[in-house]
């Protein structure tokens, strides 16, 4: 079996990189990144010596390329993690998002649809589903929830999603699409809320908490993400969505103290900054589905994960301190810089 890994060289597709290079040795992993500012050879570091692993530096929404890489290799199995994913840069600059999102998504589908595969995965988000009010603890995301976007991040996104129903059911193309919750650990970007935090406080700075620090997300430790998509694109159903998470929800003030408790600091290192425009109050993923079909249950516990993520971070201070040298220290001046 060939299968196609594209966006492998970032947080999510790395973490499934090394999950599907080590657990299928016979099958082939084919992995496609254009190394965008969050792709990161280091990440891919463990596997790219294995037999069972090749890499091709490539951007999705170049069809010639894309057509060139399906004709040579004929994979069996797509699994589209490649995107534009961090929300706040979508709002300084959404274009990017479009192209690679949207416009990336067709182009793989388009080539889906010239080569022949027996499976094409979308990897999306529960950002999909818009937000949750706070006092509403009993409201949950299923995969009937409407789409109802907020951010340019999350739009581009769902039209991803659309596209890839469209393609299903005009073309016949066997599509899987995955909802999955906030995931955290190992190889995260810098920016993203919790190795952001990590990171700060490990250089003596502040914390940058949004608002009030009320807003709540569904966390997920990575690999439990790598397994339950595993699962889906070997048993689950044609043309299905899938909603993953695990019932974990955390303020953001709970998760900043967790790590500055695993860190053994205390909680001055927290700083209240001007919130997020259209800042999503709270995801809250139903993953009854995933669980009854395909027998999913996260495995790692919120406080086990965070242990294991702040003590990577420790033991890996080369992989993020690398990143936040070089270009990321513009985009955090102007992202935090006058936050106040
Ligand atoms: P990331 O930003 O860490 O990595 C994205 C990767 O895609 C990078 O390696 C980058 O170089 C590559 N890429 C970007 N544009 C590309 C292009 N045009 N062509 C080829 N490669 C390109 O993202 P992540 O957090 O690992 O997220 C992976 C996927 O999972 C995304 O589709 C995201 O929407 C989705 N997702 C993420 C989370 C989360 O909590 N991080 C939760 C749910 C869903
Ligand atoms: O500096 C910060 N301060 C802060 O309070 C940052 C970067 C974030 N936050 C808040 C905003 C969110 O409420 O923390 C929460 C998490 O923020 P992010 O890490 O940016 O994640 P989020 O916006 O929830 O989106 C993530 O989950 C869904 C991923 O980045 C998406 O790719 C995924 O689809």
């Amino acid at each position: 079996m060939k299968i196609i890994i594209t966006g492998g060289a970032g947080f999510i597709g790395g973490n499934f990189c090394h999950y599907m290079v080590k657990k299928y040795p016979e099958d082939q992993m084919i992995c496609i990144d254009k190394l965008t500012y969050a792709g990161n050879m280091e990440t891919l570091a463990p596997v790219l010596d294995k037999d069972n692993f090749t890499f091709y530096k490539a951007d999705i929404s170049d069809r010639e390329a894309i057509d060139e890489i399906f004709q040579k290799e004929q994979p069996d199995i797509i699994v589209n993690f490649a995107a534009e994913s961090h929300v706040d840069r979508s709002i300084l600059d959404p274009e990017v998002f479009l192209r690679t999102n949207i416009i990336g998504t067709g182009v793989m589908l388009d080539a889906c649809r010239k080569y022949g595969i027996k499976r094409y995965h979308q990897v999306s988000t529960d950002e999909v589903y818009g937000d949750l009010p706070l006092d509403r603890p009993d409201l949950f995301f299923t995969e009937e929830t409407p789409i109802h976007t907020s951010s340019p991040y999350s739009a581009s996104k769902a039209s991803a999603d659309l596209l890839v129903q469209a393609y299903a059911r005009t073309y016949k193309l066997p599509c899987t699409i995955s909802r999955c919750s906030n995931n955290y650990g190992p190889y995260h970007f810098p920016e993203k809320f919790i190795p952001l935090t990590i990171a700060n406080v490990l250089n003596d700075k502040k914390i940058p908490v949004y608002g009030k620090g009320e807003n709540v997300r569904d966390w997920l430790y990575v690999e439990d993400h790598c397994r339950a998509i595993d699962l889906i694109i070997r048993k689950g159903r044609e043309g299905e969505v899938y909603n993953i998470g695990g019932h974990n929800e955390r303020t953001n003030l709970e998760v900043v103290k967790t790590v500055l408790k695993e860190l053994g600091k205390g909680e001055d290192f927290i700083s209240y900054v001007t919130d997020r425009p259209g800042h999503d109050m709270r995801y809250a993923i139903d993953p009854t589905k995933i669980h009854k079909e395909l027998g999913w249950l996260p495995e790692t516990t919120f406080d086990e994960g965070i242990k294991r993520t702040v003590k990577w971070y420790l033991e890996n201070r080369e992989w993020w301190e690398h990143i936040i040298s070089g270009d990321y220290q513009n985009y955090y001046d102007t992202m935090y810089k006058n936050r106040g």
